[in-house]
């Protein structure tokens, strides 16, 4: 008898959605299993079989919880505004609420396709007044507190977008979204304080299950250093500090030379002073034309000029140093200045060879004259002074006492973290709800005036000149102040695609409340999320900004618990037949919706399953989904030498039992493949045995459930079994 799985997955997903099985309950007295998963970009390619494995690992497991006793979460929604749509419109002329619309539309049936267990009564889009009314509600209580504000500053430019970037998305000096080259340009845009919450981002750490690596990318992300400050007096100026910040004052004795970044206002100040000003013009030109990430790759050849006319005093010597200007100094980080050391800082090192500088060993252990000597932490002071003798870590304590008590330097933490770029001038995305008055300055919209709905415009072109296409629409710009009733112009800048997608798993808890972002009840009930999976390339920045949003949350009494997620895993890509990524180009790309018409479902699922390690990289392979289509026809061929028996038999009885186990245990460990490999193995056991009896196969179905549950659900009934699957425990 064959499986017609066809007929058999649609009858049971029809079955599923009828009867509401897979909704969660709110406030029930089982214990809470919140699952998550990252939310789509309902981009206009459908779904992806990458999408398929991102949400089946948590699939698996929502499912083993509901068998477990669980009430269980585990919604899905869709993270629709952003550029893509966008762009798309442009193209098409279709306005993006219908590209949205129609996007999701199809993102949904493909995945009820896939028989996947969401809990479709709490579907969110991010693009729904009743959704964004709440993003900017959190917007504006973090202008109320302060975390919002307008900057002046060089921000990343796409030229090809006519977007401002922030450096994550412009990450190598190219833009995200396009590929093309970042230009830096001036532009007063909108910024979130997230460098408040550095230290409550790093603490929090502590507190949560995340893959090592995953917290080391967190950690990395802030950057929290502690150094000094250091104030070196300049000769040629009057009673002038160039104030430098250092993680290692304690090489202070080993500074040869100086280095400013292009940019430093010293310059500017002291230009009638110094002699080659041309030569420094004409190179601060240079710099301008590159990307951060230009000026800070290793590998390139040091340039820089001397600055002829100031030199720097080294306070604990009084030895005059030269300075420099070189663009591998950042003036956005610490003090736009530093003091080198040759001997152990590699790009020091290899400015000081390109320039012939001296270098002065300080930390006894490598050979100076060969290469910079980094890896010091645990050396012995040479060469300096009154830190002779004493280990790194002894001399940079009494260093800082020294610079303190001689008021030369204070100790300092520094982060890399930056503030967080918020405005987009794009057109689909959240409005940003402040009105600007001439005299009043930026007002908030008050709540009641919330949701401001971004307006239905003919046209969404970006503008020629950088700014909101929000920015040409009169009837949109003018409002009255809030605060004092005088004419004033609306923001019209829009929030960044990151922003939905900060507080999506609390709408989860309450999706339909009007009143609140979330209850505090339901809050309680459901948060903290107990599994999130996704995307390692979300592990840091959307990690980082909905964990930010949430503390910021915490800490104003709207969310109960500090941290949103308990524990965190990611996926490895699925990558082409090739070995490649997946593309369009490449001509690589392997739609699910094929592989479901062809071998159904469950096969897809197992197959994703199966693929490989779930947390690596795999590459598809036509042949091993057949191999697991196989596998599901001898499932269901067990029927055939079905026999009466209600307990298991020898000599079957241990290898149930290691099934059971190993099976349980993978699915927690995220070893899917060995899971579904432990059943292949029971299965050939019993085709060797020549039967399987009623307890047995009862088993076999209740394992195989969550991974393939539509052949297990009509297998079930067919051979007579009480109730569904998914309601045995
Ligand atoms: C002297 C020194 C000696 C340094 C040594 C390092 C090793 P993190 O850990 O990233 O905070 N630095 C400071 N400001 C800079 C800027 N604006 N642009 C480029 N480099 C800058 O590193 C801080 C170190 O990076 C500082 O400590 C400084 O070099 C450099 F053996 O000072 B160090
Ligand atoms: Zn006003």
């Amino acid at each position: 008898m064959g499986y017609d799985f066809k007929s058999v997955e649609k009858k049971w997903q029809d079955k599923w959605e009828e009867t509401g099985v897979f909704h969660a309950v709110d406030f029930s007295d089982k214990p809470k299993f919140y699952g998550l998963v990252e939310f789509p970009y309902p981009s206009g390619a459908g779904m992806h079989v990458g999408h398929i494995k991102a949400y089946s690992g948590l699939e698996v497991i929502s499912r083993k919880r509901r068998m477990q006793g669980y009430n269980v979460l585990f919604p899905i929604g869709f993270d629709a505004y952003g550029l893509p749509t966008e762009n798309y419109a442009i193209k098409t002329g279709i306005h993006p609420r219908k590209v949205t619309d129609m996007n999701i539309e199809r993102f949904s049936s493909q995945l009820k396709k896939v028989g996947f267990s969401f809990d479709w009564t709490r579907v969110i889009d991010t693009t729904q007044e009743g959704y964004y009314k709440w993003t900017q509600w959190i917007f504006l209580k973090m202008f109320e507190h302060g975390l919002a504000f307008r900057d002046k500053t060089l921000v990343n430019y796409c030229p090809s977008c006519k977007v401002v970037l922030s450096n994550e998305d412009s990450q190598g000096g190219k833009c995200d979204i396009c590929h093309s080259d970042i230009v830096q340009k001036s532009k007063d845009v909108w910024y979130l304080r997230i460098t408040k919450y550095a230290d409550k981002l790093l603490e929090g750490l502590d507190e949560v299950d995340y893959l090592p690596n995953i917290k080391l990318q967190q950690r990395n992300w802030i950057g929290k250093s502690t150094g000094a400050f250091v104030d070196f007096d300049v000769k040629g100026s009057d009673n002038e500090k160039l104030k430098i910040y250092t993680t290692r004052p304690d090489t202070l004795f080993g500074v040869t030379f100086m280095v400013m970044a292009p940019e430093h206002p010293m310059i500017d100040k002291y230009a009638d002073r110094i002699a080659n000003m041309d030569e420094i013009t004409g190179y601060r030109k240079e710099c301008a034309k590159k990307t951060e990430f230009e000026r800070t790759q290793l590998v390139k050849e040091k340039t820089g000029v001397k600055i002829d006319g100031l030199s720097g005093i080294n306070p604990v010597n009084g030895k005059e140093i030269p300075i420099y200007i070189s663009d591998y100094v950042m003036m956005g980080y610490g003090t736009g200045a530093i003091m080198a050391v040759p001997a152990h800082d590699t790009r020091d090192y290899e400015f000081a060879k390109v320039f012939g500088l001296p270098i002065i060993e300080v930390v006894k252990g490598g050979d100076v004259t060969k290469e910079a000597f980094t890896d010091c932490a645990t050396g012995i002071m040479t060469n300096s002074g009154f830190l002779d003798g004493l280990t790194v870590e002894e001399a940079k304590v009494k260093i800082k006492e020294w610079l303190t008590e001689n008021g030369k330097g204070t100790p300092k933490v520094n982060y890399k973290l930056r503030d967080w770029v918020f405005s987009r001038q794009r057109y689909w995305g959240e409005p940003i709800p402040i009105v600007h008055c001439d005299k009043c300055g930026y007002v908030a919209l008050p709540e009641s005036e919330l949701p401001l709905t971004l307006p239905d415009v003919e046209s969404y072109m970006p503008t020629d000149n950088g700014e909101s296409p929000l920015s040409t629409l009169d009837s949109f710009i003018n409002t009255t102040c809030p605060h004092c009733g005088g004419p004033a112009k609306r923001e019209t800048d829009t929030m960044p695609q990151w922003a939905g997608s900060s507080w999506y798993f609390l709408r989860y808890c309450d999706p339909h409340n009007k009143n609140e972002l979330a209850s505090k009840e339901a809050l309680d009930y459901w948060m903290p999320v107990d599994w999130y999976n996704g995307g390692m390339e979300h592990t840091t920045l959307h990690l980082l900004y909905s964990r930010f949003w949430h503390k910021f949350l915490y800490d104003i009494g709207v969310t109960t618990t500090k941290e949103p997620y308990m524990k965190r895993t990611s996926h490895g890509m699925i990558l082409g037949e090739d070995g490649q990524k997946m593309s369009k180009s490449r001509g690589n790309v392997i739609n699910p919706d094929d592989v479901v018409k062809e071998y159904g479902a469950d096969t897809l699922r197992l197959y994703e399953m199966f693929i490989g390690d779930f947390e690596k990289t795999a590459p598809w392979s036509p042949s091993s989904i057949k191999g697991c289509k196989r596998f599901l026809d001898r499932v269901w061929a067990l029927q055939d030498c079905l026999v009466e028996g209600d307990e298991f038999r020898e000599p079957l009885i241990a290898s149930f039992h290691k099934t059971i186990k190993k099976v349980s245990e993978d699915i927690e460990n995220l070893k899917f493949n060995t899971a579904i490999a432990a059943m292949m193995g029971l299965i050939n056991e019993i085709y060797a045995q020549g039967s399987i009896n009623h307890a047995e196969l009862k088993t076999l179905l209740m394992l195989l459930n969550p991974f393939a549950p539509h052949i297990t659900e009509e297998m079930w009934q067919a051979i007579g079994c009480e109730g569904r699957v998914y309601q045995q425990t």
